[in-house]
């Protein structure tokens, strides 16, 4: 009798060769019309598949992993970060995770050195007027933003998508760059190949950039970075966010800028995507991008090739290339 292939369902659409190659070993599941799963049927799926490949997008809490009658044994999310799973209630039912790292980090690292050029640079609020026909011609004083060369880039979460746009916009850009970690560096400028200084708290990052940036991971209990941060903040700082909107206190950030005590942000993730505050909407010095850090084809290819040679890994036995569960 031939063996049955694993019953996988696709969370959300996938670029077309990823998807081919899923169907080719795996009784799957897509979904063509690319609409997020509603809690209902996440909860119901795990009755009936084997494996999950999900996103960011599909909200895996403590009720939706331990829904009775669980068959899911892994989950494949596509990105590198994992936060829309519930970890602690995944490790309690046994179920194996794994995430994309490392294929996205030049994308997301151009995407945080757009955001940076783009806020300092006001270019959105310029576009958009122009697009409206308010462009009365060029004018020597119109649309000034902030010169980079040679201000500080602080970046907060010095791993891989944190140390890439730090090299861009050192090497790219001129800029000296101020790094938080928790892991201390015994010469960042040793390790790093270019000067580089390591400050030992958010608060000293903060008060010490010209432009933060953002790299670390979400999902934890509170915003790792506060009101308290943000008020530290130089009245002409600008902050950068393409890793989780949940890592920084949005209303805070939303009140500052608004009240004018920062100079602009640059932000690709929101707390509680799709919804972005409405007081976002009606400033001119922020630039809004709609989750893309990672949205080139090459890319999301990638991302979904890694994330079927994880289950593969998976159901042969071999174990998932980038477990992280
Ligand atoms: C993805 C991301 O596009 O990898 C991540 O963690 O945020 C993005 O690169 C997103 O997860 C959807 O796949």
């Amino acid at each position: 009798m031939q063996k049955m292939s694993p019953k996988v369902l696709v969370t959300r659409k996938l670029p077309a060769a990823v998807e081919a190659r899923l169907s080719e070993r795996y009784d799957v599941r897509l979904n063509p019309d690319d609409r997020p799963l509603k809690r209902a049927q996440l909860s119901a799926a795990m009755a009936h598949y084997d494996a999950l490949v999900s996103t960011v997008s599909d909200k895996l809490d403590a009720s939706v992993l331990q829904a009775p009658q669980r068959r899911v044994r892994m989950i494949a999310n596509v990105g590198v970060g994992f936060s829309n799973i519930d970890m602690d209630a995944a490790r309690i039912v046994n179920i194996s995770v794994s995430n994309t790292p490392d294929v996205l980090t030049e994308a997301t690292a151009d995407i945080a050195l757009l955001l940076i050029l783009a806020s300092t640079r006001r270019t959105s609020a310029a576009e958009t007027k122009l697009r409206q026909g308010h462009w009365r011609g060029f004018s020597v004083v119109d649309y000034l933003g902030s010169s980079v060369q040679g201000k500080i880039l602080g970046i907060i979460g010095m791993g891989r998508i944190g140390r890439a746009t730090a090299r861009r916009a050192h090497f790219g850009l001129g800029m000296q760059v101020v790094f938080y970690s928790r892991t201390p560096f015994a010469d960042p400028t040793e390790e790093l190949g270019y000067p580089a200084r390591q400050v030992d708290s958010i608060d000293a990052l903060m008060a010490t950039a010209d432009v933060v940036s953002v790299h670390v991971p979400g999902g934890r209990a509170g915003p790792l970075i506060s009101a308290r941060h943000i008020a530290q903040m130089k009245p002409s700082g600008y902050l950068i966010n393409t890793a989780r909107g949940d890592s920084i206190d949005q209303d805070a950030l939303v009140a500052a800028l608004v009240g004018g005590r920062i100079a602009g942000a640059g932000l690709d993730v929101y707390a509680h995507e799709p919804t972005v505050p409405d007081a976002l909407l009606q400033l001119d010095n922020v630039t809004l991008l709609p989750h893309m850090g990672s949205a080139t084809a090459e890319v999301r290819t990638a991302m979904g090739m890694l994330a079927v040679d994880n289950l593969d890994g998976f159901f042969d036995g071999s174990g998932p290339v980038n477990q992280v569960l």
